[in-house]
């Protein structure tokens, strides 16, 4: 049977209505953000980490480093010039105060690491040491940070850097005193210590297929075959713009072909300064290829950037005229690179909230033939308010009829709403919401709202 006339208007107001809910609901409001990075990769089963100074963990940093990403690593906080400055005197609080900011936001800590040849405390480096004590001096120390941290800490960079560029064992303390087996007693101390802790080996230069990867790749097998534990492999990934390693997926693949995990543990991508959009444009290209290799292997586990913002980087420094290597500006604006990293993560279909400020978001919760229900959230993050103010003008012939948590008034096309006396406070990081019900006719789009 033919649907009569009436019954055809009716649904098709019915359709209007449903697509509009659709829509409202779909793409949410005007200022609506994609998922932060974290939850982009935990969909994934991915880590998304950065290095992180435990002194700029407040406000808009400390806002950003709990916000995008589920890992930190301590950039420096945890290397043994920064734990013992002077033989036999700690000074765990920068190291203990990442773990706390990492715990309180449900992040994973990675730690950095235990035996190196740079950033150690003179005492150690000007001291001369037989084979023995050195080995005991790396063995207590390994038993005293990570038994510190016992089961707190997902992963150790127990060993670092330990390759020249052509595949030779790098001349180091450690070698020097100890052999080449100074990897596989460091890992077996480590393990000792914490035995729920994943074990890596991280360098530099072993991105893509090359002499030193190589001798990692058989270092890791060696140690495989000798049952040494041995759990992961970082890939440090310090690139430059334009020149992500065209084997690096193949590399990657090879150690999960050992068993082992990958991590890739500190990548920036520099350039040379000033940058500009082209640059940028490659850069949010590399990410993205770097994501996206990472990606394609299980055993990739994920990827940590080394340091999240260009106010935070070690490259203007060691570098000199080249930096913004990170997926953020000095001013925390995500730069085309933190878009290109969302949208390997499956995300980055909208514009990253703005920082440092309130916003106010409008959405319709649900409507039917000639009427619906909304909400306005106020969220502030780097800001906080005492009072507020929001308005809209209604494009479609929308009426308010009524609203709660908020006084409302609607003068022809345009509303203003402002707080009641209970909620005009929004803190920094928190949020408010007021309520309304209002009548429309053929469409009900969502107004743009601002805050005033
Ligand atoms: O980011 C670290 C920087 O603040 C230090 O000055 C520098 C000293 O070498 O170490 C940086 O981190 C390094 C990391 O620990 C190991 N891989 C290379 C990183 C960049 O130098």
């Amino acid at each position: 049977m033919r649907p009569s006339r009436s019954s055809r208007a009716r649904l098709a107001a019915l359709l209007t209505g449903a697509a509009a809910l659709l829509l409202t609901l779909g793409a949410t409001p005007a200022q609506a953000a994609d998922p932060p990075l974290r939850d982009l990769a935990a969909a994934k089963g991915k880590v998304m980490g950065t290095a992180v100074t435990g002194s700029k963990l407040t406000g808009t940093y400390g806002d950003i480093a709990g916000r995008e990403f589920n890992a930190l690593t301590p950039g420096n906080a945890m290397k043994w010039g920064s734990v013992e400055p002077t033989r036999g005197t700690f000074n765990w609080a920068e190291a203990d105060q990442i773990v706390a900011f990492a715990e309180a936001h449900g992040q994973q800590v990675r730690g950095h690491t235990l035996v190196w040849h740079s950033q150690n405390p003179s005492w150690l480096t000007n001291g001369s040491w037989t084979p023995a004590q050195l080995g005991q001096l790396m063995n207590d120390h390994i038993a005293t940070e990570v038994g510190r941290y016992k089961g707190r800490l997902a992963t150790w960079d127990v060993v670092n850097e330990p390759f020249n560029e052509d595949g030779t064992y790098r001349q180091t303390l450690w070698y020097n005193g100890l052999g080449a087996d100074y990897i596989a007693q460091a890992l077996t101390a480590a393990r000792a210590a914490d035995p729920s802790a994943k074990l890596y080996i991280n360098d530099y230069n072993v991105e893509g297929v090359n002499a030193k990867s190589t001798a990692l790749y058989n270092l890791v097998k060696s140690l495989k075959e000798r049952g040494v534990p041995i759990d992961g492999v970082g890939l440090q990934a310090h690139l430059i713009l334009g020149q992500v390693p065209s084997t690096l997926q193949q590399n990657i693949q090879r150690f999960a072909d050992l068993g082992v995990d990958v991590a890739i543990t500190e990548l920036d991508i520099r350039m040379q300064l000033p940058s500009d959009s082209a640059k940028l444009t490659q850069q949010a290209a590399d990410y993205k290829a770097v994501m996206n290799a990472c990606l394609a292997v299980s055993r990739c586990v994920g990827v940590t950037v080394w340091g999240f913002t260009d106010s935070d980087s070690w490259i203007p420094s060691t570098f000199p005229g080249q930096g913004a290597a990170t997926p953020y500006d000095e001013n925390y604006a995500p730069k085309p690179a933190y878009r290109a990293i969302a949208e390997s993560l499956g995300g980055g279909t909208t514009t990253p909230p703005p920082m440092d400020e309130c916003t106010a978001t409008y959405s319709v919760t649900s409507q039917w033939n000639t009427g619906f229900t909304g909400q306005v959230r106020i969220a502030c993050s780097g800001a906080a308010l005492s009072s507020w103010k929001v308005g809209w003008t209604y494009g479609a012939g929308q009426q308010l009829t009524q609203a709660w948590n908020a006084s409302c008034t609607q003068s022809g096309a345009a509303v203003t709403c402002s707080n009641a006396s209970y909620n005009a406070t929004v803190p920094d990081g928190g949020s408010v919401t007021f309520g309304f019900n209002g009548s429309w006719n053929g469409s009900n789009p969502v107004p743009t709202v601002t805050l005033g």
